[in-house]
Formats: C-alpha cells, sequence, structure tokens
C-alpha cells in the first residue's frame, strides 16, 4: 500500500488549500495519532480537490459536504494570511517533523516513529547508521526511500501488466489479472501497483492453505526470474508485498500482489480499486441496506444483527444492485 494521501495536482484551482489539510492530516495521523481528525481533514482535501472551481471563503467552503465550522475557519485563515498557525507551530517543532519524516518510510508506522525520534534517531542518515534498529521491510523501505515516493506513469504500469500476465500465463493460462488502486480508477500516475491475481477453478471452499500458499510463491518465483520482482517485503499465504522494477532506466516501484479465491474476487477488485473514501462511503450505504460488505465477501445482516451466508455475485455490478446503490464505473469512483 502507498502512504495514504487525499488527491491534489497542481492544476486543481484549491491546491494549497488540499496541500494544507493533507500536511494537517498527516499530523494527526503521525504525530497525535488522531484517526478522527486524520479522516476529516482527509475528506476536507478530497472534497476540495474534486471542486471545480478556487474557494474564495470559508463560508463557500462550508457549502461542501465534509467542510463544518472548524475547517472553514481555518480556510478563511489561509485565504487572508497565506499561512496557518497552527501548522506553523507544529512545523516549528522537530520532534514532529522528525516523526513526519520516519513515517514516509515504507513500513514504518507512527508508533515506531515516535520510539526511533525518542531514541535520537531523526533523519534517513540517523537511521542509516542504525538498520539493527529497523525490520527487513523498513530496511528495503529505507534503501528505496526516494524512489518509492515518486509516482508511477501509467504507461510504466501498463508495461508491467504485460510482464506480468506474460509470466502467470506460461504457469497456468488461466489466470486472470487485474490491475486495481488507482490506476484501474484511471488515474495518469499512481503511487504503487495493486495487483489481485485468480485462478476460476480455485474457490474459497477448496481452500487448501498449502496449495494456496504454492501458487502464489509460484507466481512470486516466476516474476523474480523474468527480473521484474527485485525485493520481497513480505509474502504470506494470498499477499506479497514487495518491489519490482520494469528496466535499469526505471525507479523500483512498490508492487502488492493478492491472491483472491475466485467467488471472492469481485468483492477483492472492488475494495482494491478504492478509492478508500468511496469504500467508505459505499460500506456505509450497504449496511443501511442490510448488508455487511469487505474484501472478501457480501452477507445480509439478518434480524439478529448476525452476518448470513455470502451473496453469490459474479461481476461488481452485482453488487452494487444488490445493496442498490447506482452503479459507478472505476473512474467515477475517486471520492
Ligand atoms: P495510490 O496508490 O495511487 O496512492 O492510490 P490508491 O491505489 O487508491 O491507494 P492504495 O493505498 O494503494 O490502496 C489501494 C486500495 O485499497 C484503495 O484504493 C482502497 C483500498 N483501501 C481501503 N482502505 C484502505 C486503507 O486503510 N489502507 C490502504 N492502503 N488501502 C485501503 O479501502
Ligand atoms: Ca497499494
Ligand atoms: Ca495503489
Amino acid at each position: 500500500m502507498s502512504k495514504r494521501k487525499a488527491p491534489s495536482s497542481a492544476d486543481n484551482p484549491n491546491h494549497d488549500l488540499c496541500e494544507l489539510f493533507n500536511e494537517l492530516a498527516d499530523y494527526e495521523k503521525n504525530v497525535t495519532r488522531d484517526i478522527f481528525k486524520h479522516n476529516a481533514y482527509r475528506k476536507a482535501a478530497t472534497v476540495l480537490a474534486l471542486h471545480p472551481t478556487g474557494i474564495k471563503s470559508g463560508d463557500e467552503a462550508k457549502q461542501l459536504k465534509g467542510i463544518g465550522d472548524k475547517i472553514s475557519k481555518k480556510i478563511d485563515e489561509f485565504l487572508a494570511t497565506g499561512k496557518l498557525k497552527k501548522l506553523e507551530s507544529i512545523n516549528s517543532d522537530s520532534k514532529n517533523t522528525a516523526i513526519n519524516l520516519l513515517t514516509r518510510v515504507s513500513g514504518i508506522g507512527p508508533a515506531k516513529a515516535y520510539t526511533l525520534v525518542n531514541e535520537g534517531i531523526t533523519t534517513l542518515e540517523d537511521l542509516r547508521k542504525h538498520t539493527d534498529k529497523l525490520t527487513h521491510h523498513q530496511n528495503i523501505g529505507l534503501k528505496y526511500f526516494e524512489d518509492f515516493e515518486k509516482k508511477i506513469p501509467r504507461e510504466e504500469i501498463e508495461q508491467i501488466e504485460k510482464i506480468i500476465i506474460k509470466a502467470v500465463k506460461e504457469l497456468d493460462p488461466k489466470f486472470v489479472v487485474t490491475i486495481c488502486g488507482s490506476y484501474r480508477r484511471g488515474k495518469p500516475e499512481s503511487g504503487d501497483i495493486d495487483t489481485l491475481i485468480t485462478l476460476p477453478s480455485f474457490t474459497s471452499d477448496k481452500v487448501d492453505k498449502k496449495q494456496k500458499n504454492k501458487m502464489l510463491g509460484n507466481i512470486v518465483t516466476a516474476l523474480e526470474k523474468c527480473g521484474l520482482i527485485t525485493d520481497t517485503l513480505s509474502l504470506g499465504e494470498t499477499k506479497f508485498m514487495g518491489a519490482c522494477k520494469v528496466d535499469s532506466d526505471h525507479p523500483t516501484r512498490r508492487l502488492d500482489i493478492r491472491f483472491t479465491p475466485h467467488d471472492q474476487y469481485y468483492c477483492s477488485i472492488l475494495y482494491f480499486t478504492g478509492s478508500d473514501m468511496f469504500n467508505k462511503a459505499m460500506r456505509a450505504h450497504a449496511l443501511e441496506n442490510g448488508f455487511t460488505l469487505n474484501e472478501y465477501t457480501l452477507r445480509p445482516i439478518g434480524s439478529t444483527g448476525v452476518p448470513g451466508e455470502s451473496v453469490d455475485v459474479s461481476s461488481e455490478k452485482d453488487i452494487f444492485d444488490f445493496i442498490d446503490y447506482p452503479y459507478r464505473e472505476p473512474k467515477d469512483r475517486n471520492n
């Protein structure tokens, strides 16, 4: 997974405000670990990023969903002064900025960053001197710090997609590969590559852990052999996290692969396509309609409140239909 951030591009008329709220969101996630505030700021950044015109006042912003009094006041302060006192004071505290920096390393979360900073480790240089304090994942994250922060152009993911499809089809022509995440939502650039793989004959009622484990392992081995996968961060029965590189002209990229039983494939595709804001809204809608939806299944909730047998779905659209949610193409799932 790439480090979560609400979208904002330079051509968005509210770019500066988005950056501001993204910074506040990072602070709440990494330093105070207030996930409620983190979500509120991310939501604000997302609605502002999607707003077609430049916001001129806090009052105007308040008309948008997800922007309340407090955020609207911050918008007014920023529009009037070009800065925000709260952020100035956050950024003048070197401990805060160090925690924020360290959490940008793949595998280092807020708790680990906090511990490291308290031990006096505050820069990437410091980290490089204390690799013994880091897990394998964190060390790889450090090694590719710059590369992993670079966005991946769509064309490069298309190339990677072809390489993956070719390699897995050589193992078994029936493998089905879908690259999800922001790529499937049509974004011109992505933070990482979210790959979902299934086999029609492989269903959850026949899950044999050893067999499953072997299949994903075989896929990873094949992708190492063809030179795509360069590093493994973690490899479980259904989930691989690692790094890949198209060729020496390209940076090393974060690659996730999940191997899913075929009957769970559509719930998985839906979940990993996101965006996570969209997923939250859809899950909430499902609940209102008496269903519980996750990355594996869609299940009706009985009168006792206990989820029943999972519903058979054979497309993403089936899931929308069951919960009576208007279908949205992946490209329309960015908020
Ligand atoms: P990006 O990589 O270009 O930054 O964007 P992304 O593809 O949308 O984000 P991602 O972090 O790679 O996550 C892929 C999908 O996983 C995301 O679109 C929706 C789903 N997802 C959730 N919740 C969460 C969560 O808490 N963390 C992560 N990493 N993914 C989540 O629905
Ligand atoms: Ca990801
Ligand atoms: Ca992604």
